[in-house]
């Protein structure tokens, strides 16, 4: 798999990362979609008290590609859990919101990426079902001692322009042009929380194959221009701008002994 991981920037360093006061600390977060980080509106992370942030799977896997100062080597710096990462104000490339924040996501792997994910609300499922669930869920916001104002003023960024077409649309039937396709990909399949796996991967996998093939950027530098030719454009534009860099994984976790 060939992610881009993004650099977001911590604006203000939590209590639980005093010791890196005084340097620029970012959070990676693997996207498989650079051409849709103009819709990002906040970032994931894994709150339960279990997991450590940073995979070290993927920080391995990270070193091995040179994106560690020694080839091969992760020297740990420290360890944070997820829950100490919410509610970091964060920039990130592209938005045109800033800052952006982290926020919980219950339904993040650790097998897959660094853990830490963006958010794209317009276009991924996933994303715009867990941003509702926090916006319709006061109780949710509570249990993760997420603030309203980390939440409530984000709004849905549009960005890729889809003619989307239902699954039971009659035969011949003109598709309906949306900017907003996970929303409308959500609706189709009634998913009603996030932890409606099987349904949102089917809005997943139209949202993707729609937005890939059909898709035009109606934002940025690359406005007009189907997402196929962007993707790439924009990849490159935020290596160059050192907001960025590649990162492969392999699907299965070939590199492990163990596993
Ligand atoms: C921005 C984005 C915009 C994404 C979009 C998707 C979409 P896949 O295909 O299953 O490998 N992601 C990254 N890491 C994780 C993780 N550890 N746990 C859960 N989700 C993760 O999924 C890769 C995508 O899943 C990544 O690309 C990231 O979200 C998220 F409009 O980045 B994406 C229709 C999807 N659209």
């Amino acid at each position: 798999q060939e992610y881009v991981l993004i650099k977001m920037e911590i604006l203000t360093l939590p209590p639980a990362l005093q010791q890196l006061e005084g340097k620029k600390v970012v959070l990676l977060a693997a996207t498989l979609r650079p051409e849709t980080m103009y819709g990002q509106t906040n970032c994931w992370v894994l709150p339960h008290e279990k997991d450590a942030i940073v995979g070290e799977r993927a920080a391995r896997n990270m070193a091995f590609q040179g994106l560690t100062p020694e080839f091969g080597e992760v020297r740990e710096v420290m360890r944070v859990r997820g829950r100490d990462l919410v509610g970091l104000p964060l920039r990130a490339p592209l938005t045109k919101l800033c800052p952006i924040y982290t926020l919980p996501m219950l339904t993040i792997s650790m097998k897959k990426g660094t853990g830490v994910v963006t958010s794209v609300p317009s276009d991924a499922p996933d994303d715009y079902q867990a941003l509702m669930d926090l916006k319709n869920k006061p109780a949710l916001r509570e249990k993760y001692g997420v603030k309203d104002e980390w939440v409530l003023p984000f709004d849905l960024i549009p960005i890729i322009e889809i003619p989307y077409k239902r699954d039971d649309a009659p035969e011949g039937a003109e598709p309906e042009l949306t900017d907003l396709a996970a929303k409308v990909a959500c609706e189709e399949y009634k998913v009603a929380s996030q932890n409606d796996k099987e349904k949102l991967v089917l809005a997943k996998a139209k949202t993707y194959k729609l937005g890939f093939y059909e898709g035009k950027m109606t934002i940025g530098d690359f406005k007009g221009m189907p997402v196929q030719e962007a993707k790439n454009r924009v990849k490159a534009q935020m290596l160059e701008e050192n907001n960025a860099y590649s990162y492969a994984e392999p699907e299965k976790e070939v590199m492990s002994r163990s596993g």
